[in-house]
């Protein structure tokens, strides 16, 4: 079957997160980050949300991602699983944590800076262009326990010293940057998003619309500081996109999606058209939020707009106003989506909408006139490997295709897509789950929850379908 030939610069390639893949959660002096205190099971999602009064650290305990998949020391395998497959490009974040251990140390600590320069070194010496996420789901502990994490005006500067720092060091290897990933999830998952964990009788909106002010200011004051230190990058914003779909055409559920998307949309409406929209200023108001800003935040948000938008994608949403559909229709996502009636789902029960991934890249293209790059998309499920050692991965190859299939699509339709890079095309730990078991790799890793395991790297039948596909430009799909 041929396709569309996707642009001969597209920048296909992978995405991953530092406290996700990494492990070595102590190693090298990092400092301990919010990740690392997240235990896997029933109470993650609501520690996640930030219930997590009198927060203390939990010492002694292991979870899945204080190891990971040992990313920290095996990046060279990895690294040529991903050249053997094609990459141009891959994403992965640095740990604040790894570079000042505790959020505010005078000098930053050299062996976390080394490493990434070594793992930089190694994706260029493969011809694979970093991607580099600044804060994935990551604050260092020390500023969540004596500042009150992104609630606190202090955390802007110690970002941006922090932001200052990785830009003149690899300011020679890394052209493409992102300041927060999903940066919308300080909504949905506040501790997760911006280590926010609230007290009894806490004003959470106000806090949360606090930190989210904070944080822009931070990845305004970022943009600045890599436009001075590194003239010919891009940096972006990232949001967790996918549309909202009206239940039906009354009125109020149109008006109901609008508003949703408009969570999500505020924090891009900021970051790239560099204001604050009106109906934010209003949502404050209605809503009697006191969200404090200082003189030239205005001024320093509007001078400092990003270069592109990154966007994870992995399913559209639905909403409805009536009561009934509500209580019978309640999909367990983060975003308080509703079933849709037309849609199949992961086992996950994340809905699967390829044509969703075309109108939410159209719709952020007519919003913000800027360059796209998506920075995440995949298919989360549990694989099973054969007694002939094989991974027969035909579902995640399924979804992926019909994906890539409508990203060629919007590109035709006008929509200037820079880049795709696949969510975990290694397996790692899931970020919603904490575990192991939901893998969304080209490479299985032989890990499981415990920790158990050789950490063997396998290749899956979606190994040679990317390999293909990029080699091909996207028309072999
Ligand atoms: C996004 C995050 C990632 C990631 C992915 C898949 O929200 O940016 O960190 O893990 O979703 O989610 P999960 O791992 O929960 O399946």
């Amino acid at each position: 079957m041929t396709n569309f030939k996707f642009p001969a610069d597209f920048l296909w390639g992978g995405a991953i997160a530092a406290n996700q893949a990494e492990g070595a959660y102590l190693e090298d002096g990092k400092g301990l980050s919010i990740v690392d205190l997240l235990p896997t099971g029933e109470n993650r999602r609501s520690i996640m949300k930030g219930n997590v009064p009198g927060f203390e650290p939990l010492e002694g305990e292991f979870y899945p991602s204080h190891g990971a998949i040992d990313f920290y020391h095996r990046y060279p395998e990895d690294i040529a699983l991903f050249a053997e497959m094609g990459f141009k490009a891959l994403r992965v974040s640095i740990a604040w944590a790894r570079i000042f251990p505790s959020g505010e140390d005078a000098q930053p600590n050299e062996a976390g800076l080394k490493f990434y320069d070594d793992l930089f070194d190694e994706l260029l010496k493969h011809g694979i262009q970093p991607v580099v996420t600044l804060a994935h789901f990551d604050v260092p502990v020390n500023l969540i326990q004596k500042y009150g994490s992104w609630r606190s005006r202090k955390l802007v500067t110690l970002f941006e010293t922090y932001a200052t720092t990785v830009f003149t060091r690899y300011k020679d290897k890394v052209k493409y940057w992102m300041t927060f990933n999903e940066i919308n999830m300080l909504l949905h998952l506040p501790f997760l998003g911006a280590g926010l964990a609230f007290e009894e009788g806490d004003n959470v909106k106000e806090i949360q619309y606090q930190a989210a002010h904070h944080q822009l200011v931070a990845s305004a004051l970022a943009v600045k500081a890599c436009h001075e230190i590194i003239p010919d990058a891009m940096i972006g914003c990232m949001l967790a996109a996918g549309s909202f779909y009206p239940y039906t055409c009354n009125p109020e559920d149109v008006f109901q999606g609008m508003e949703k998307d408009r969570e999500s949309y505020f924090f891009i409406d900021v970051q790239s058209r560099g204001e604050y929209p009106g109906y934010a200023k209003r949502f404050f108001k209605d809503h009697n939020l006191n969200i404090e800003m200082q003189p030239g935040d205005a001024e320093i948000l509007k001078n400092h707009t990003v270069d592109y938008i990154g966007f994870s994608y992995y399913s559209s949403r639905t909403t409805s106003t009536d009561p009934e559909v509500i209580k019978n229709m309640t999909s367990g996502n983060v975003f308080g989506s509703v079933a849709n009636p037309y849609l199949a789902k992961s086992e996950w029960g994340w809905t699967i909408d390829p044509k969703g991934f075309r109108i939410t890249a159209n719709q952020l293209h007519d919003r913000y006139q800027k360059p796209l790059f998506v920075v995440e998309n995949g298919f989360g499920a549990h694989d099973e490997v054969t007694a002939e050692g094989e991974v027969d991965d035909s579902y995640r190859i399924d979804y992926l295709k019909r994906h890539v299939a409508e990203m060629g699509e919007a590109i035709q339709d006008g929509v200037n897509i820079i880049g795709y890079t696949s969510w975990g095309p290694i397996d790692i730990v899931s970020a919603s789950s904490g575990e192991m078991r939901k893998r969304y790799g080209y490479i299985y890793v032989d890990r499981d929850n415990e920790g158990n395991g050789t950490l063997q790297r396998v290749k899956k039948k979606s190994f040679y379908w990317y390999q293909n596909v990029i080699q091909s430009d996207g028309t072999n799909l």
